[in-house]
């Protein structure tokens, strides 16, 4: 048998960082969330160019069909609007329709955004140590509604798979619109 080592892990979580060299990036401008906003008239209006959100995520398992694998992600969602209707995700329902998510926030304030499979909706608040559990069926999107980065953390099933079609056809029931400066799912 080999000496047993204790190593530094390949992956830190410090504060709203995820770090590591395994760490992959991605980034969604205005221009990849087309048609998602009411507005069109103001979104037309903005630099496509405008940065919505980053996600940061480790995956362990390159394999989609990866049985019992999870993923790691942090989410910073920046400030903003277009038009009332406050900066947000995409969202999405899980291909595999069962598999389900945890949420948790760590800066800032925002919207969760919950909608089963009838379309029934509801939001539940995100604030620092806010904790979130995403059923299976239940597509899920996050608005920011304060005035700093929303940075927000999730655990889901490597095989789960993200379904943005279905949202980009029939979108949510409902939109997180600033009215008279309070955040309401409309
Ligand atoms: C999250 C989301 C992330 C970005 O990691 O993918 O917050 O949102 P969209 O994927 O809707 O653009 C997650 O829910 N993973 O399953
Ligand atoms: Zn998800």
């Amino acid at each position: 048998m080999e000496t047993p080592k204790i190593i530094v892990p390949p992956l830190l979580f410090v504060r709203d960082l995820l770090l590591g060299k395994e760490v992959a990036k991605s980034s969604r401008k205005l221009s990849d969330l087309k048609n998602l906003f009411l507005d069109q008239k103001s979104y037309e209006a903005m630099d496509p160019e405008t940065l919505l959100y980053e996600v940061y995520s480790y995956i362990p398992v390159q394999d989609d069909a990866a049985n019992g694998a999870l993923n790691f992600g942090i989410t910073h969602i920046y400030p903003g609007k277009v038009g009332q209707e406050y900066f947000m995700t995409k969202g999405h329902f899980h291909a595999q329709d069962d598999r389900t998510e945890y949420y948790w926030g760590i800066e800032g304030e925002g919207v969760l955004i919950l909608m089963d499979r009838k379309r029934n909706i509801r939001g539940e608040k995100m604030f620092p140590g806010s904790l979130h559990y995403i059923p299976g069926g239940v597509a899920h999107r996050v608005a920011n509604t304060g005035n700093k980065v929303l940075s927000f953390a999730a655990c889901w099933p490597s095989d789960a798979g993200h379904d943005y079609e279905e949202i980009a056809r029939t979108g949510f029931s409902a939109r997180l619109m600033d009215v008279d400066g309070i955040p309401q799912l409309i």
